[in-house]
């Protein structure tokens, strides 16, 4: 399957700092070797893939904007916004784009806090729990939600 525009993988706070801490949680990829791997995942849908992530949430508010013209999908792993924040939750509303919430760890077995997810509330579906793999499972199902909306099929 071609389409010209890419697939927006979106990563939020802290996730820079994988690899480094917390292996026994997030596993032992760095962002960059997870980065490496969608791009091969990515090659073989036949999707362009955007991959980026920000500490800011503002600017991953800004990114989902981005989407609504320029991607046919997005994977979003929130980080700890995922928890919180009421601007991603709107921005997902807004943007008319698939976008799959995505986690490494599963945050239903975690603290509490966790639990909630304003993201979640917000997006298509949820990948959570197969540590990088989570993101090659995302990236699959981002691929088939594009070609869903393409044919128009629900
Ligand atoms: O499991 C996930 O992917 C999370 O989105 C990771 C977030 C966490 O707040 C979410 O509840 C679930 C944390 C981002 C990574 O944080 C690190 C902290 C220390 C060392 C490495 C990463």
């Amino acid at each position: 399957m071609t389409d010209s525009k890419p697939i927006f993988v979106l990563n939020g706070p802290n996730l820079n700092l994988l690899g480094a801490r917390e292996p026994h949680i997030y596993g032992s990829a760095s962002l960059a070797d997870i980065e490496a791997a969608c791009a091969a995942k990515a090659a073989q849908l036949g999707r362009p893939l955007v991959f980026r992530q920000s500490n800011i949430e503002g600017e991953l508010v800004t990114w989902l904007q981005e989407a609504r013209d320029k991607a046919c999908a997005v994977v979003l792993n929130a980080g700890a916004y995922t928890h919180t924040s009421v601007a991603l939750h709107d921005a997902i509303k807004a943007i008319g784009v698939p976008v799959i919430e995505t986690h490494l760890s599963n945050p239903s077995a975690r603290e509490e806090f966790r639990h909630v997810s304003l993201v979640g509330q917000a997006a298509k579906g949820v990948i959570a729990g197969f540590g990088a793999r989570s993101y090659l499972l995302a990236l699959e199902a981002a691929d088939a939600l594009a070609s869903d909306q393409k044919s128009d099929k629900v």
